[in-house]
């Protein structure tokens, strides 16, 4: 059999929409993860002005959600951050409303900067101040807004991550517009944390929001609180620092069914260990400074990272955090799929 033997059959088979594995067989099954993604950081410095620029260009009503998106270098117009994961930051003004939707995608806020926007879920509102970590369940009915009474002025910025390329893979989004701008408030602000989120549950529990968890907002003065006295008290990681995951009080598992959150401290003098692990992560720098280098198959990524910049950890891209002065880092991956499927993997290396 020749070469052209060969060409010539795949040809033909070609005309019935059929191609030879062997000729794909190690891109399909690798011996390790070899993502598209690269690493990459979104400075808020550079970000910002073009943020400022969206204000004025759009209105919060008229652009729906006016988000600047943060795509993947190397997966530029997908709206993507890695293969799974969306991320974009999201901008609010005194005043204005980004009208009541909803849809199966889930969504999680991170709160950047500015205080006086509030998001409302399921008819109860929840304040966003810089740090707290906010859900919107899937299907629930979601609208922002900002009371220029409150707090006079300020423009509001969040990080926003959906699990948005990962429903399209699935092709299993649906959305709906609600009626009204804003939705109608059924309960008083508080209410879900006062249920849920004081380490206590209702007697007759029922999930309202079936594996999402049923707190829509947690307070980064708590978490701040947290890691800060873990810190001066208990053993720090040599790879993580002092890192906590975010949970559903009534599971003990991920916030939501698709994404994992977490904070984590770097005290001062931090020169983490290397890891990597396969699901890529959205990081966003809460306090303080420090850097990450991030090697994979495109070679070494190292990025100095202040207040409020974003980046992105492929997956299985060997990670060492470290922090001359100390830092706080929100951050969010696919985990709970990989582990829900069991291909979660992480390799720790000292
Ligand atoms: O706030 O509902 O960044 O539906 C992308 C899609 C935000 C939202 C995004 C959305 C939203």
């Amino acid at each position: 059999m020749s070469q052209q033997d060969r060409q010539d059959f795949y040809q033909a088979i070609s005309q019935h929409s059929m191609t030879p594995l062997w000729e794909v067989l190690h891109a399909l099954v690798p011996a390790k993860p070899n993502t598209p993604c690269r690493p990459a950081l979104w400075r808020y410095s550079d970000v910002r002005p073009f943020l400022m620029q969206a204000g004025q260009l759009i209105t919060a009503e008229e652009a729906v959600r006016r988000v600047l998106i943060m795509e993947n270098p190397a997966l530029r117009g997908q709206s993507a951050i890695t293969q799974s994961l969306y991320a974009g930051l999201q901008l609010i003004l005194p005043g204005e409303v980004a009208p009541s939707h909803r849809h199966t995608q889930s969504a999680l806020r991170f709160v950047v900067e500015g205080h006086g926007a509030f998001t409302a879920v399921n008819g109860e509102r929840t304040r966003m101040q810089p740090g707290d970590f906010i859900i919107t369940p899937s299907w629930t009915w979601h609208d922002h807004g900002h009371d220029a009474s409150a707090e006079a002025g300020e423009p509001v910025v969040w990080l926003d991550g959906l699990d948005i390329p990962m429903l399209r893979f699935f092709d299993a989004g649906f959305a709906e517009n609600g009626s009204a701008a804003s939705q109608p408030l059924t309960q008083a602000e508080g209410t879900s944390y006062q249920r849920f989120g004081t380490n206590m549950l209702p007697v007759r529990y029922e999930p309202p929001f079936g594996q999402t968890s049923p707190i829509f907002s947690y307070p980064y003065e708590r978490t701040r609180e947290a890691l800060h006295q873990l810190e001066k008290n208990a053993p720090v990681d040599a790879w993580d620092g002092v890192k906590l995951r975010y949970i559903n009080p009534a599971t003990g598992g991920y916030p939501m069914p698709t994404m994992a959150t977490f904070m984590q401290r770097l005290p001062a003098g931090f020169a983490g260990q290397p890891y990597r692990q396969t699901d890529g992560a959205v990081f966003s720098v809460v306090e303080g400074s420090g850097q990450v280098s991030i090697e994979g198959p495109g070679g070494i990524s190292e990025f100095e990272f202040g207040p409020r910049d974003h980046f992105v950890i492929p997956s299985w891209h060997t990670t060492h955090l470290q922090s001359a002065d100390g830092c706080v880092l929100f951050s969010f991956s696919d985990r709970p799929v990989h582990v829900a499927l069991g291909i979660h993997k992480e390799e720790r290396a000292s």
